[in-house]
């Protein structure tokens, strides 16, 4: 149903981000004049003008919970750039009420697509992101596939709780 045409949408965004990324670096090489370059626009708005990396809270005041879109939050709030902080802030488990959450970093894109846990690693565990939140630092040039890791899956799934980021090169120019 929607499904596959979800799936179909983030494979052609995640090929578009790589190619973006890709061509800006071959171009890189050759000293072009990035004022006009489409894909390097950079972040939207006042966040632009910001040199050093950027802490941002994934998902904004909404924080890390079910059923908010974050691919929608990760397309419209990125791009982001290595050494940029993401923030996952979400309640511990204190009595019944509360839902835990995880944060998890899928291997590739087929898990990310089908919420497969089986290779994922735990990176934040369901109380790491009370208080301040749980920081993660993007400090490699390659596609991060991140999860909520609880209930097996179906927050993945079921709850929207999965994004990826493909973090850029700052200083191109
Ligand atoms: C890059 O292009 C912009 C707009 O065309 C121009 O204003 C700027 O001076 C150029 N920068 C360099 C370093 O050539
Ligand atoms: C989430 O946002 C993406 C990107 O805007 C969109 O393609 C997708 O349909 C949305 N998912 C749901 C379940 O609304
Ligand atoms: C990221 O930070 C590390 C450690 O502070 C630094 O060595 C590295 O050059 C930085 N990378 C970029 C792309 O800014
Ligand atoms: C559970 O904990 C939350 C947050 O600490 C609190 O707001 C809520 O009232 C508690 N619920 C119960 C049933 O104790
Ligand atoms: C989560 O990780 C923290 C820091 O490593 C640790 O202190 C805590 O005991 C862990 N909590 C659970 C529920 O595993
Ligand atoms: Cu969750």
């Amino acid at each position: 149903m929607g499904g596959s045409t979800f799936s179909l949408s983030l494979i052609l965004m995640l090929t578009a981000s790589m190619l973006a990324v890709s061509m800006a670096n071959k171009d890189w090489h050759f000293g072009f004049n990035y004022t006009n370059w489409p894909f390097k626009g950079g972040p939207p708005q006042s966040q632009n003008d910001i040199p050093g990396p950027r802490k941002i809270v994934v998902g904004g005041s909404e924080n890390w919970q079910l059923n908010f879109n974050y691919t929608d939050w990760a397309l419209k709030n990125g791009p982001f750039y290595l050494n940029d902080t993401l923030v996952f802030k979400y309640d511990p488990p204190t009595n019944d009420s509360t839902i835990p959450h995880s944060v998890y970093l899928l291997p590739n894109l087929w898990s990310f697509l089908t919420c497969d846990l089986r290779k994922a690693i735990m990176v934040a565990n369901t109380t790491q992101g009370g208080g301040e939140g749980f920081e993660f630092v993007l400090k490699k040039w390659q596609p991060y596939y991140f999860a909520c890791g609880e209930r097996d899956g179906y927050h993945c799934k079921a709850g929207q709780m999965k994004f990826f980021v493909m973090p850029l090169f700052r200083q191109w120019h």
